[in-house]
């Protein structure tokens, strides 16, 4: 029996990106081999079908390392491919309909206190930023800083993930706030050696939630 629910899973949610030099399938391995449980794929050129196969080389990936698969913008991906779940932004399939038509976990993205209040009921999680300026999305938007995704935290009772240049100097920054994981591309894709730097993140933010909870 499985008795972790969405939030153990989340400390370190890495979402795979083919722009850092590495295919999806092998940034996403290393990050799971550093001991990630949650992985989002994440990709805006590929066609259809082609993500349907990287999406099924995934499915084997994530399921081999007991981890959850999430997919990016596209329920019709993440139905074909089997995943856990699906994440969805303010632009994308509303919230609510994404509930209605999906019956695995659903993760959204949100800006602001109002946006996040808005569609909590419908996710499994909330994703939260930028919380720093980052380059990894062209359309992110404004950094929101660290001031509103507290406020995010403590208005909403689903769990948080903060997202948006995050990384190893100011993990600790972010996990204070309360937020139960840090989304993450650069920081792994972008680094030397991603595993090493994958496992590092995970030290912190498992180490400080730790803490946290004694
Ligand atoms: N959504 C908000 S910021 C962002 C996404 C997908 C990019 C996160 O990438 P990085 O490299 O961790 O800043
Ligand atoms: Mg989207």
């Amino acid at each position: 029996m499985n008795l972790k629910s969405i939030e153990d899973y989340l400390d370190v949610y890495f979402i795979t990106d083919a722009g850092f030099g590495y295919t999806h399938e092998e940034i996403a391995e290393m990050a799971l081999k550093a001991g990630v449980e949650i992985i989002q794929f994440r990709e805006k050129k590929m066609s259809t079908k082609k993500m349907y196969e990287v999406g099924k080389k995934l499915r084997k990936l994530t399921r081999d390392y007991d981890a959850l698969l999430f997919v990016n913008d596209r329920i019709d991906v993440a139905l074909a491919i089997d995943a856990d779940g699906v994440h969805v932004g303010q632009d994308d399939m509303p919230a609510e309909i994404t509930r209605e038509i999906f019956s695995g976990y659903i993760g959204v993205s949100a800006r602001s206190v109002e946006e996040a209040k808005k569609d909590e009921k419908y996710a499994d999680y909330l994703g939260v930023g930028p919380v720093f300026p980052t380059r990894t999305k062209e359309d992110a938007g404004d950094a929101i800083g660290v001031e509103t995704l507290k406020t995010i935290v403590e208005q909403v009772s689903v769990p948080v993930v903060a997202i948006g240049s995050i990384n190893k100097q100011n993990a600790i920054e972010v996990l204070k706030v309360g937020v139960d994981g840090i989304a993450v591309i650069s920081a792994i894709a972008g680094a030397e050696n991603p595993e090493e730097e994958a496992r590092e993140l995970l030290k912190i933010v498992r180490s400080f939630k730790s803490k946290a909870k004694s």
